[in-house]
């Protein structure tokens, strides 16, 4: 039983002495025939540094690479550039730098031929040697503006310090303004950047910088400037406030005129659709019945009450002694005088629907109106969008239209109004029909 058990377990280990044997005899016949040759590997050289077709600013240095494999340990790399060769090596890695100065623009081929007794192998690549030549630039403009918004009493400084070029320093730019953003320049082109100016009339300006540079390369900016009323000459001289009716008005004096600030809320409130007559009571209409609405915006009144039924252009109808109903022409006046683009006198005042530029901006109050409809207020005129009486049909849209009578009608049935709304920056002028109810504002005589 012992004695089997140890045949048994030395007959695997014979067989592995046995293998070992084979694989030791095999090994000694492998290193018997080394003198024969090995499987060869193909002799290569490739050019790794830089990429094929680079492009190189002249001037600057290249690195040139080769790599190289299946050479013998003596091989040699020469570099040539176009037929000339410029530099060998047996130093791996096999490398040379290539100062570009001097040589042509345009493309050079690179060569590498890797050599030893028994191979020769090459490779070349193409590098383009360019000059960059920047385009010019033109000039950046910057303004500054100090104080950064004001009034009519502010004497503005502007400059144009920031600004700079590319090519020319910033000593050599010149300069030229258009201080209202009218069109107008209001400086030639010169060396000075900075300028005083003070503005005659309150306004959103935008205020325009050209910069040109000594390649008459010109660029522009423009930068908004806000000037606003003076502190005092708000209200009209004499007549900072107007008793009317039990209540108290403010007076706001723009351009040549002298308006109320407020919308009139005189007399007693009768229902929208109740026409009111030629009686000793002033009747008027309160946004959707309710005198809280004629407290916010004023009354509406149709034409004739308004008039007080003495149908005269320019009388005083229900304004205060002293007072009118502004005429078709003063509210062009005042629509020329408050608009940045057209001026009082200009004809675009004649056409009728919205026109001008942006006196409705300027003329609408600063809160109120809605969906960012409101204005930029700078006359102090604070129109209010008090909405109207539609003829025979309802209250509609306060909060995004402000309608004003004039004291002009037409030869039938229709009076001149004004109309102000909250997604327009202009000024509507049309007829409407007498028994409409708008607001009213006073002019002083
Ligand atoms: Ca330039
Ligand atoms: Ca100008
Ligand atoms: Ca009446």
């Amino acid at each position: 039983m012992k004695t089997k058990y140890i045949h048994f377990t030395l007959a695997p280990l014979i067989i592995i002495l046995a293998v070992l044997l084979l694989a030791i005899s095999c090994k000694k016949e492998n290193n018997d025939n080394n003198d024969n040759p090995t499987p060869p590997i193909l002799p290569e050289c490739k050019i790794i540094i830089p990429d094929d077709s680079s492009m190189v600013q002249i001037g600057n240095i290249v690195s040139v690479e080769a790599s190289i494999i299946g050479f013998s340990s003596d091989a040699k790399v020469a570099f040539s550039i176009d037929t000339s060769t410029v530099s060998e090596t047996s130093v791996d890695p096999y490398n040379f730098q290539w100062d570009t100065e001097g040589w042509e623009l345009g493309s050079h081929i690179v060569r590498a031929d890797a050599y030893d007794e028994n191979n020769l192998i090459t490779d070349e690549i193409i590098v383009f040697l360019i000059d960059t030549i920047l385009p010019l630039m033109p000039p950046v403009p910057v303004i500054n503006i100090a104080p950064e918004e004001g009034n009519t009493d502010t004497i503005f400084s502007f400059d144009a310090y920031g600004s700079y070029d590319n090519e020319d320093p910033a000593e050599a730019l010149l300069f030229r303004w258009d201080f209202e953003g009218d069109g107008y320049w209001d400086t030639e082109f010169t060396l000075e950047s900075e300028f005083e100016h003070k503005y005659t009339h309150p306004n959103n300006y935008q205020v325009r910088l050209e910069v040109m540079d000594t390649d008459g390369m010109i660029s522009d900016t423009v930068k908004s400037l806000m000037v606003g009323h003076s502190g005092n000459p708000d209200a009209c001289e004499g007549y900072v406030t107007v008793p009317h009716g039990g209540q108290v008005y403010h007076t706001v004096a723009i351009g040549d005129q002298c308006w109320l600030r407020e919308n009139l809320n005189i007399g007693v409130m009768t229902k929208g659709g109740e026409v009111p007559s030629n009686n000793d009571t002033i009747e008027k209409y309160c946004f959707d019945d309710d005198t809280a609405n004629c407290n916010k915006y004023g009354g509406l009144y149709m034409w004739k009450e308004m008039m007080n039924h003495f149908p005269l252009q320019g009388s005083q109808g229900i304004c205060p002694n002293g007072w009118h109903i502004p005429s078709d022409d003063e509210w062009k006046e005042l629509e020329g005088f408050v608009d940045s683009q057209y001026g009082v006198g200009d004809p675009v005042w004649d056409e009728i629907y919205y026109r001008g530029f942006d006196a409705g901006k300027h003329l609408k109050a600063l809160l109120g109106w809605i969906s960012g409809g409101n204005g930029d207020n700078i006359f102090d005129f604070k129109a209010l969008p008090g909405g109207y009486w539609e003829i025979s049909f309802s209250f509609v849209r306060a909060g995004e239209e402000a309608h004003f009578w004039s004291s002009t009608h037409d030869s039938g049935h229709n009076g001149r109004e004004r109309t102000l709304k909250y997604d327009n920056d202009q000024v509507s002028r049309s007829y409407s029909w007498d028994e409409s109810a708008f607001s009213v504002r006073c002019l002083r005589d």
